[in-house]
């Protein structure tokens, strides 16, 4: 049997060039050695509000984006959280073992608290319900940013604590995370991770800008004082940039040296945007494709949640077992 790969991502905004280039190009390569699921997670988007609307139309949009970037039905399972409801149960039981002090130290946490008036349950519970989605599936590897490494920490202590009170149940996991482009900073702001949920217009490029859009947001991108490119003393937007450029084209540092050493910043933005506009030009034809065909993308989520709900279903019960929980016979 192949090892499984579990990943998600919430629909809480535009998907933007960090989440393709830190997760989803990552997930594409890996579906033909493993068994993938790829989950829209929207229960944990809801941790903060979220108009309904908005939500309902994001979960099909993000759907349509996975099969746009190349996840295939066929191979891998794409699914909705919550239309498995095991999700919610597991992360029930892993919260009656999670000590609040861990979780109050997940930096994620203490960031999106901040900028909250009144901070939901829900928002603390956060890593809980993401450690309950891997869990579920025994994954063995979950493919992620750099931002989610804490979080990853965090579910194998939740399930050592696990297995220590209550007996060897649950796998460990392995975070994986892409050789380049791990972390993708704002344009606007290169010392702050770009993110969807940051509403600034030069902050991120979103996957279905429009090319003029992706152009005019690359050629503002903030730089510094110097002319050209000095790979011994490279500013974070340069370097964020360049990080860009080698994580879309794959080049060998070598190359990427030989190519971009002395450029002028102009070039340099001229040649990034062409670099990113030839590869979600191809994207953003066959999202329009799939969001055109009536009934495809619900038909894909649902065949994901009845394909992957034997497999959540029957680690829950095992959970329960070991918990001494009821379990009808
Ligand atoms: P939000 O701002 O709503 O929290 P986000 O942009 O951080 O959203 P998530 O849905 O939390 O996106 O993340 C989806 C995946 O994309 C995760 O694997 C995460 O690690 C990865 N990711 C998010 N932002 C970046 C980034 N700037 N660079 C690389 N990977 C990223
Ligand atoms: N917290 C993650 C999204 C997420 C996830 C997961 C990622 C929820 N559950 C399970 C990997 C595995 C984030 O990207 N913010």
């Amino acid at each position: 049997m192949k090892p499984r790969v579990f990943s998600g991502v919430q629909p809480s905004g535009d998907l933007h060039i960090g989440n393709y280039l830190g997760a989803l190009k990552n997930w594409v390569k890996l579906q033909y050695d493993y068994e993938c699921i790829y989950c829209i997670v929207d229960l944990h988007a809801v941790t903060v509000y979220q108009d309904p609307a908005t939500l309902r139309g994001k979960i099909s949009e993000l759907a349509a984006l996975f099969l746009a970037a190349g996840i295939d039905p066929r191979q891998s399972v794409i699914m909705v959280q919550s239309s498995v409801p095991a999700h919610a149960e597991l992360a029930w039981m892993l919260t009656c073992v999670t000590p609040v002090g861990w979780l109050t130290r997940m930096t994620q946490y203490k960031a999106k608290a901040e900028k909250q008036e009144t901070v939901g349950d829900g928002l603390l519970q956060y890593p809980v319900l993401m450690a309950a989605d891997i869990l579920l599936y025994q994954a063995q590897i979950v493919p992620v940013g750099d931002d989610q490494v804490q979080h990853l920490e965090l579910t194998r202590d939740i399930a050592q604590r696990f297995n220590s009170l209550y007996g060897e149940t649950f796998v460990m996991p392995e975070t994986k995370l892409p050789a380049v482009g791990a972390r993708i900073m704002g344009l606007d702001d290169p010392l702050k991770k770009m993110s969807k949920s940051e509403t600034a217009s030069g902050h991120a490029v979103a996957l279905l800008d429009p090319p003029d859009v992706i152009r005019r947001k690359i050629q503002r991108a903030t730089t510094d004082s110097q002319p050209c490119v000095d790979f011994d003393a490279l500013g974070p937007g340069v370097a964020n940039l360049l990080n860009i450029f080698q994580a879309f084209s794959e080049w060998t540092d070598d190359r990427m040296r030989a190519h971009f050493s002395g450029m002028r910043y102009g070039r340099l933005k001229q040649e990034v945007a062409d670099m990113v506009i030839a590869h979600l030009e191809p994207l953003q034809r066959r999202y329009r494709e799939i969001a055109g065909e009536p009934g495809y993308v619900d038909r894909v989520l649902k065949e994901g949640a009845e394909r992957v709900a034997p497999i959540a279903n029957a680690t829950v019960e095992a959970v329960k077992r070991r918990m001494g929980l009821y379990v009808p016979c």
